[in-house]
């Protein structure tokens, strides 16, 4: 009986599809003074054999997220909001200075470096992930 129910367990684990979407390397840049809004970065990997789509992430320390994407045209920096972000089956996605960031709005109180956040990325298909990102100095954007 006891074994029966093993297996109903990991049946069950087996099949959510984002058992194996993994974020690692989250960190938060540092807020400058005077400033209420920062920039945070990530690795996403998708070792599912389907495509995984981030929409969004949170944080309880900060009043919104958005997924941003810099672009350099003419020699000018520019970034724009972008709806979701798809990872490929076996994809890597690194969210890095000068591509594509996580603009975190609004913060609550203040985040001091070497402090480590919550945030929580979700998917298309409702299911979340939460990982504790760090707070360090980055120079650029
Ligand atoms: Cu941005």
């Amino acid at each position: 009986m006891k074994k029966w129910i093993l297996t109903l367990c990991l049946g069950a684990i087996s099949s959510l599809a984002l058992a194996e979407v993994i974020v690692t390397d989250a960190t938060v840049r540092e807020i400058l003074p005077g400033r209420n809004m920062t920039a945070g970065y990530f690795s996403i990997s998708n070792k599912n054999n389907v495509a995984a789509e981030l929409t969004g992430a949170s944080s309880p320390l900060f009043g919104s997220i958005e997924l941003h994407r810099t672009s350099f045209k003419d020699g000018m920096m520019s970034m724009q909001q972008v709806e979701s972000v798809v990872i490929k089956a076996g994809d890597q996605i690194h969210f890095l200075p000068g591509g594509l960031h996580l603009m975190m709005f609004d913060v609550k109180g203040s985040i001091k470096r070497g402090q480590q956040i919550p945030l929580r990325f979700t998917f298309k298909d409702g299911q979340s992930i939460e990982v504790q990102a760090s707070v360090s100095a980055i120079a650029s954007h």
